[in-house]
């Protein structure tokens, strides 16, 4: 997986993918990181990128020309035959979800475009824009941090990243449940005890346990979750 990322902020970018789990794959070469400064293609002498916005109102607006010019350039550092997609970091787009990230895992090239905080000329976005991207119900100053969110759950998807331990919690959602608490030593802490079945040694009661856990939390947690999961096992329905 090869993530082209176009912003105004890269050290953002490369201080939050080199490290942990996805730095180790950038190291194993793995996945491969290049970002791309969009103020290097501002067309004058101040590196200016944006200007004030036609019919007028609050904020600048990133020209077209700069976010067009750093597109050729990294189209240009791409061998692929097949142009990729473009992912534009916004709170406009529709919203991440696993099934996206494991959508975006399957390419081998990802060019991900993120503003700061004013939006970008509509033309260009037109243009290059192959899917419009939100990370949720919130603003946030620039599409930077949501690009790593989006690159962080992608990249645990691609054969590799994640040694053998790691890959057990992968199906996190793909039941569509939430995950049951987990518990290490000591036996007691704070005067709380360990749940008695974990130390039960009962391998078929463990696995009861925990997925009764499952719905349980699912149901207080994520209620949203816990109908559309009981429409498909309705003899799963907690009782109390
Ligand atoms: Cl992708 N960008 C910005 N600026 N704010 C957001 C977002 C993206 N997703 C949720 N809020």
């Amino acid at each position: 997986m090869n993530y082209y990322v176009l912003s105004l902020f890269p050290e953002i970018i490369e201080n939050s993918l080199n490290a942990s789990i996805t730095g180790r794959a950038i190291e194993k070469e793995i996945i491969t990181l290049t970002s791309v400064d969009i103020r290097d293609f501002s067309d004058n002498k101040h590196m200016k990128v944006d200007d004030y916005p036609y019919g007028g109102g609050a904020g600048l607006v990133i020209k077209p020309t700069c976010v067009y010019d750093a597109y050729l350039h990294t189209l240009s550092l791409i061998k692929n035959q097949k142009k990729p997609r473009v992912v534009y970091m916004t709170p406009q787009g529709s919203v991440f979800n696993q099934k996206k990230a494991a959508d975006f895992a399957k390419e081998e090239d990802l060019i991900i475009l993120c503003g700061h905080y004013e939006g970008i000329d509509e033309r260009v976005l037109e243009t290059i824009v192959t899917d419009y991207v939100s990370i949720g119900d919130y603003v946030l100053t620039g599409g930077e941090i949501a690009s790593v969110i989006v690159m962080d759950a992608v990249s645990r998807l691609v054969p590799g990243v994640l040694g053998n331990s790691e890959s057990a919690f992968t199906d996190t959602f793909s039941d569509g449940l939430l995950e049951y608490p987990q518990y290490t030593r000591p036996e007691e802490f704070l005067g709380m005890k360990v749940p008695e079945v974990l130390r039960s040694g009962h391998h078929g009661n463990v696995e009861k346990w925990r997925h009764e856990q499952k719905l349980i939390r699912t149901r207080k947690n994520r209620p949203d979750l816990y109908e559309k999961y009981i429409m498909l096992h309705p003899e799963e329905e907690l009782k109390d």
